[in-house]
């Protein structure tokens, strides 16, 4: 039975290629840029659940996005896979759709055998291509040079190994940046600002083992075994565990996705989120140097989470008893492409829960297990390993870890400006850089008609009943339309964000609500003028509030690929639309404000970041008071 929010299988990946082929005289010189399921509008899943619960088929949609390398068009179609047509083709006049890893592989083949190449690298001492890589990013419109306006471009970096197993990124080819024209794959311009005599910098960039200079240190085995099984259940993408439930999605963009977070309470399934995920990512790259002034990266608009999501190990990225599912996602061909092993399930221990020490009743603790739902992407040189992780007393907490290779350049190049970021090896530094996250929280605390309040302590001023102007007043304002839904981290206040229902009370005769508890949020620290800033225009806010609209979903527009102003959040809410006792969408901006240290060379130690989504008077008292203690031994 397939769940009417199940991923695209990927049989259903490759018939909705072939419909578009055959209905739309879609032919070879077309790519496909994104094939994903069209999730069903939330007022229809009830419906179509049952249809399909009851063994009926029910509607399947999928949203296709694909583009005629011949003349640049690019088109969007909707496809039933139930009712094999094509049901709306839209054209898309100057946009241009998500970059794929087929083109990345293409332009790098490509480059590599240019002769151009050849001799900017010669003129270099490097002369084994083989140990070469060119690594192709995205432009933003407006640094897109007049003369090529119109084209699907990119430009590139070029890098050259030590020996064939060593660290790709550890040698950058500075000052020599390809310029592509991707639709006909071809070299537009070879920049190159090298000086003859100029000597490469001597890098240890290698972090294997049997490239490293130092002994690998010994550490004792560390097991984990349920040795009575797991506690959670699988069926299909529908996981159950102690009083939580929710369904497992992806897609090529977001990657992970969950949908229908609800919460067992007694005989009560009560909805806490409908959906969540990752909807952006902006990395502007803080250094205006000839090396980095291009690099500001959207990798799930422009590369994609899914696209980029790698397959997990046992043992290594994931410990103890692990479940895990495979991800389809697909080639630029349209055909589908399985990652065995991209989502990850399991339970783990996380240190006490709660515990209190009488004198007469003694000691009682009791152990806090959570369930994590993560999956790991590499985006070239950088990876992000993203944690869901749901908790015993009701918490849900983000974490997102960035690892992998920092991007480099050498500091004695012409125009290089190593003020805008540390120094990391010989006459190498690393340059300063933003990771702004956008989690999209399509919340519903106990159904749909939820109000988001902003809530701040203030100290109360001396006087009356309060001669020591000890108390704490706490103030809870209403964000009633989207310009109020526009909110900043405001450390005086400890600004939070509570999402109540006001039709449903506790026990206590409050409404229910949960707490958005903001961390890891940072200003932009971007003129609002500049090109990057423009692109971008949710970094400028924590948090946005919208109401549920099911096409808005991409906080920096459909399609960030050499996009020169925020066509999403920054356009929806200027409507203005009202978002009290609505169904609400909450956008949390976060991530890492990425001040290269020496010690994230040549392997950067995991940056790990997190938000908390609480229970704020959603429950009457602590929900894990029925946890039972473990056995001492
Ligand atoms: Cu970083």
């Amino acid at each position: 039975m397939t769940h009417p929010l199940d991923p695209l299988a990927a049989e259903e990946i490759g018939l909705a290629a072939a419909i578009v082929r055959r209905d739309r005289a879609v032919g070879d010189t077309w790519r496909f840029a994104s094939i994903e399921l069209r999730e069903p509008a939330k007022a229809d899943l009830p419906a179509l659940a049952a249809k399909a619960a009851g063994g009926e088929t029910a509607r399947r949609e999928a949203l296709v996005v694909c583009w005629n390398r011949a003349d640049g068009q690019a088109y969007r179609a909707t496809v039933s896979l139930t009712g094999d047509e094509v049901t709306n083709w839209e054209h898309l006049p100057g946009q241009q759709p998500n970059m794929t890893v087929d083109e990345w592989h293409e332009c790098d083949e490509m480059l590599r055998a240019h002769p151009a190449l050849a001799q900017a690298l010669a003129r270099r001492g490097i002369t084994d291509l083989s140990l070469v890589l060119t690594d192709m990013w995205a432009y933003g419109g407006a640094l897109v040079p007049e003369r090529y306006r119109g084209l699907r471009i990119g430009w590139s970096d070029v890098w050259c190994r030590d020996s064939e197993q060593s660290n790709p990124y550890a040698h950058h080819v500075t000052g020599l940046h390809p310029v592509v024209d991707l639709n006909s794959m071809t070299l537009l311009e070879l920049e190159d600002s090298y000086q003859e005599g100029a000597e490469a910098p001597g890098v240890m960039g290698e972090y294997l083992p049997r490239l490293i200079p130092t002994p690998l240190r010994e550490v004792t085995p560390l097991e984990i075994s349920q040795p009575a099984g797991v506690g959670f259940t699988l069926d299909g993408y529908q996981l159950s565990w102690q009083n939580w439930q929710l369904r497992i999605g992806f897609n090529h963009r977001e990657g992970l996705v969950l949908h229908q977070v609800a919460f067992r309470d007694g005989e009560r399934l009560r909805p806490v989120a409908h959906r969540l995920s990752f909807a952006e990512m902006v990395v502007p790259y803080r250094d205006a140097s000839p090396d980095h002034y291009r690099r500001t990266a959207f990798d799930i608009g422009e590369w994609g989470l899914g696209f980029m999501t790698t397959s997990l190990t046992l043992g290594c990225d994931c410990l103890g008893e692990i479940t895990y599912l495979d991800a389809v996602v697909h080639d630029s061909l349209g055909e589908p492409r399985t990652v065995p092993n991209a989502i990850c399930v399991h339970e783990e221990d996380s240190g006490v829960l709660w515990k209190h020490v009488d004198e007469r009743a003694g000691v009682e603790v009791r152990r806090q297990r959570r369930l994590v739902v993560s999956f790991h992407v590499t985006v070239a040189n950088y990876e992000y390993l993203v944690y869901w992780r749901f908790y015993q007393d009701g918490n849900i907490e983000c974490e997102v870890r960035a690892t992998g290779i920092l991007v480099t350049s050498h500091a004695g190049a012409p125009g290089s400006r190593p003020s805008n970021g540390t120094l990391v090896d010989d006459r190498t530094y690393a340059p300063f850089h933003q990771h702004f996250i956008v989690a999209r929280l399509d919340l519903d605390i106990d159904g749909t008609g939820n109000t988001v309040y902003a809530t701040e302590s203030q100290p109360a001023t001396a006087g009356g009943d309060d001669p020591y102007g000890l108390g704490l007043v706490v103030r809870n304002t209403p964000l009633r339309t989207e310009a109020e839904g526009k909110q900043d981290y405001n450390w005086d206040t400890q600004r939070a964000w509570k999402i109540v229902n006001n039709q449903v009370p506790n026990g206590l005769g409050t409404p229910v609500g949960y707490k958005l508890v903001p961390s890891a949020a940072f200003p932009p620290l971007l003129d609002p003028a500049s090109p990057a800033y423009q692109r971008a225009e949710v970094i400028g806010h924590t948090l946005w509030v919208t109401p549920y609209h099911q096409d808005e979903r991409w906080p920096c527009g459909d399609f960030p690929v050499q996009s020169e102003h925020d066509s999403g959040l920054a356009v929806w809410t200027t409507a203005d639309r009202p978002i009290e006792n609505t169904d609400v969408v909450l956008w949390y901006v976060f991530g890492i404000h990425h001040i290269t240290r020496p010690e994230d060379w040549p392997v950067m130690p995991s940056d790990t970041v997190s938000f908390w989504l609480k229970p704020s008077g959603f429950f009457d008292r602590n929900p894990a008071l029925d946890v039972p203690p473990s056995h001492p031994h």
